[in-house]
């Protein structure tokens, strides 16, 4: 009788609901290609009867996939979606025509879709069919991670994230650029499934030049989720033998570049496998445009961007606003006289005491912060 009674579940059981979809779908973040990482989960009668999230590639939809693991039970069930159900016509018909066919009675959905070709439209063709539907349970959270799909739909950018790896006395390398270790293992992890989780990662040539890094996803079984590697590489130096245009065939490499780049230097990277951006300078202070960079990305599909470094790059961001999110980490030891500050020369202040800066949340990772 209780359960019964249950029937239309309460508030808390919607949230948890809620909750799930939203777990469901991180699951597909950083691999989905322009598509958002979408949660389903279809309840009834307080059983969950079907899961999904957004594939790889994109496709199938979480809806769908939630509704095809539920089949005829999804008669008179709930359905929690952590995006409005798309209502156009895609690679495959629309999620809320197969809502609908499915004969799901009630639809709790996180947040509208901004895409044009949704934006309202797939709720109201649910509640044209007689279907229930909320709108705004978890807003908040389903915006933070959406929000790379809805940046680039309503501000043709990717969402931003810069990560910066301090010592006790905020620097991020020796005297002379020299690399030192300054975070550990637990955080290195972190940092690897954080690429894993975006699409492309960017650093200045400045890096590369010093440091050879492979910007990958070396998690264990996870390098094919490795991100696209993004070097502002204004007048294309990189070296032909980096090991980041040695891979260049195995994971994508795109160099941003100066519209007055050589174009020799151009042809030889296309050829190894690279490809040249062009996009154009800063007004005002030397080196590329940070916004027509982010534009040009934007454009090319990339919604989560992980920004690593260097210390100029990271100051541009910082200076220009550029960034949502900043994932500070800081090792226990300090590197002392001479090393390279963070964000070169501006003061980790800048950050951490700027009114505009929120803290979301501190925590240990293994002997470092986050
Ligand atoms: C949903 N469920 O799981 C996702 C949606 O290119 P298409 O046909 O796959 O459509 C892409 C658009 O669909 C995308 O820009 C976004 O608006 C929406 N994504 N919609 O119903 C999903 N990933
Ligand atoms: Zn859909």
């Amino acid at each position: 009788k209780a359960a019964k009674a249950q029937a239309s579940p309460s508030a808390a059981a919607d949230r948890r609901y809620m909750q799930l979809a939203l777990t469901l779908g991180r699951r597909g973040l950083g691999r989905t290609g322009t598509n958002p990482a979408v949660g389903a989960v279809l309840v009834k009668d307080g059983v969950i009867i079907g899961r999904g999230w957004t594939q790889d590639g994109g496709r199938p939809h979480a809806e769908v996939e939630a509704l095809r693991r539920a089949g005829e039970a999804a008669r008179g069930a709930t359905l929690y979606v952590t995006l409005e159900p798309c209502s156009h016509h895609g690679r495959s018909p629309p999620c809320a025509d197969a809502i609908v066919a499915a004969g799901v009675a009630r639809v709790v959905s996180a947040i509208e879709d901004p895409n044009p070709l949704v934006g309202g439209q797939g709720h109201a063709r649910l509640r044209d069919a007689g279907i229930a539907v909320e709108v705004g349970l978890c807003a908040e959270e389903a915006a933070r991670d959406h929000a790379g799909h809805l940046l680039r739909v309503q501000e043709q950018r990717p969402h931003v994230v810069l990560k910066l790896a301090v010592s006790a006395d905020d620097k991020i390398a020796a005297a002379g650029r020299k690399p030192v270790a300054i975070t550990g293992e637990a955080a290195r992890a972190r940092v690897h499934l954080l690429r894993a989780q975006s699409d492309a990662i960017l650093v200045g040539i400045g890096t590369v030049l010093a440091d050879d890094p492979q910007l990958t996803c070396r998690l264990p079984g996870m390098a094919a989720q490795s991100p696209i590697r993004v070097v502002l590489d204004r007048s294309l130096r990189i070296p032909g033998d980096s090991r980041l245009v040695h891979s260049a065939r195995q994971t994508p490499l795109w160099l941003m570049a100066s519209e007055i780049a050589e174009a020799a230097s151009a042809m030889r990277l296309g050829a190894a496998g690279a490809e040249v951006i062009h996009v154009a300078d800063c007004a005002d202070t030397p080196g590329l445009s940070l916004p027509a960079v982010l534009r040009a990305l934007s454009d090319r599909g990339v919604t989560r961007l992980l920004v690593e470094g260097g210390a100029q790059v990271a100051r541009a961001i910082v200076a220009g606003r550029l960034a949502d999110e900043i994932w500070l980490l800081r090792g226990p030891a300090p590197i002392g006289e001479g090393g390279v500050a963070a964000l070169d020369g501006l003061p980790l202040t800048a950050i951490t005491d700027a009114p505009d800066w929120r803290e979301r949340s501190s925590e240990r990772v293994g002997d470092d912060t986050l």
